[in-house]
């Protein structure tokens, strides 16, 4: 594993440093605003006192924060793979590159010690699990990787009940960052409750070291909801969103490439709308993780 000097020292003297993911901006932004944003989102955790570690595998090594050059390939090469947990190790042996999920994000965060993790949405539960049986791998390594993940939720396109039963299968807790509503990525209410919220990063770092101290090997996910005035046309997301399940049916898109499919159709059709929502909400989650990074490192 390559962990960046910047990102070593941190963590070696238990500064605050922020996990971040690759395949939001390898395969869930499009070019070439993606490169910007990344950038962005790095700036954003920085001014916030935190370090950024922006974290995937370029040319068959683990690197954990990314230079300017390094930040370019994941953003400009259309041969990046998109890792789950299980795609890490073969990308390595081939000498390969790969842009990491939030599952394998959090895993390679969590080996390197780092206790805080920003992105924009997470994998879930997709509609019509039922039959295909296609659940996001996040859950389960949520599951079993002890990290605070700061997300919008999940997506609209997700099945968003579902995917909050399958946390608490899993023990996974689930806190609204000052309120109970479950946000809907980049709409700012999904329409479902959750049970518990918190209100302030000192109380989650209290959360975070309790659950630390105890062995509790699940991730903390806070949820926090877009801004409402930065939020998508719930409308406009629904019609292109029923295209997008109907076209990826008749094209046979599955797996790994649903997601991908179905956020290009998204930022394509709204004629930049749902792009800017997944900016505005990934820059606010990467400030709060950083605050959350700053308070569990005191
Ligand atoms: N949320 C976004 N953009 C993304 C993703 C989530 O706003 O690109 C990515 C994350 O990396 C997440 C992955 O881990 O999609 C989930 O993919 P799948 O449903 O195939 O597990
Ligand atoms: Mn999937």
């Amino acid at each position: 594993m390559k962990i960046s000097l910047e990102v070593a020292n941190a963590l070696k003297n238990n500064e605050p440093v922020v996990a971040l993911e690759s395949t939001i901006i390898a395969h869930g932004l499009p070019k070439p605003d993606n490169f910007s944003v990344a950038q962005e989102i790095e700036k954003v955790v920085r001014d916030a006192g935190a370090i950024p570690a922006t974290i995937a595998v370029l040319n068959g090594e683990i690197c954990v924060g990314l230079d300017t050059t390094q930040l370019s390939q994941v953003a400009n090469d259309a041969s990046m793979l998109k890792l789950g947990i299980r795609d890490i190790a073969h990308c390595v042996s081939r000498k390969i590159s790969g842009a990491t999920t939030v599952a394998s994000t959090a895993w390679i965060a969590n080996l390197c010690g780092i206790t805080t993790f920003a992105t924009g949405g997470l994998g879930g539960v997709h509609k019509g699990a039922s039959e295909t049986f296609d659940e996001s791998g996040d859950i389960t390594a949520l599951a079993q990787i002890p990290i605070v993940v700061v997300s919008s939720g999940v997506k609209s396109i997700l099945d968003v009940a579902a995917t909050l039963e399958r946390l608490e299968t899993w023990h996974v807790p689930v806190y609204g960052w000052q309120t109970l509503d479950f946000p809907g990525f980049w709409i700012f209410d999904s329409g479902f409750d959750l049970t518990e919220k918190v209100t302030s990063v000192a109380e989650i770092a209290d959360i975070y070291k309790f659950r630390k101290v105890n062995h509790f090997k699940e991730a903390i996910l806070i949820a926090q909801p877009i801004k409402k005035e930065d939020q998508f046309d719930p409308k406009l997301e629904e019609i292109i969103l029923n295209k997008g399940l109907q076209l990826a049916k008749e094209n046979s898109i599955t797996g790994k490439a649903v997601t991908p499919f179905l956020l290009a159709l998204m930022h394509e059709q709204s004629q930049g709308q749902s792009l800017k929502a997944n900016i505005a909400l990934v820059k606010n989650n990467a400030l709060l993780a950083a605050q959350i990074a700053v308070a569990i490192s005191k």
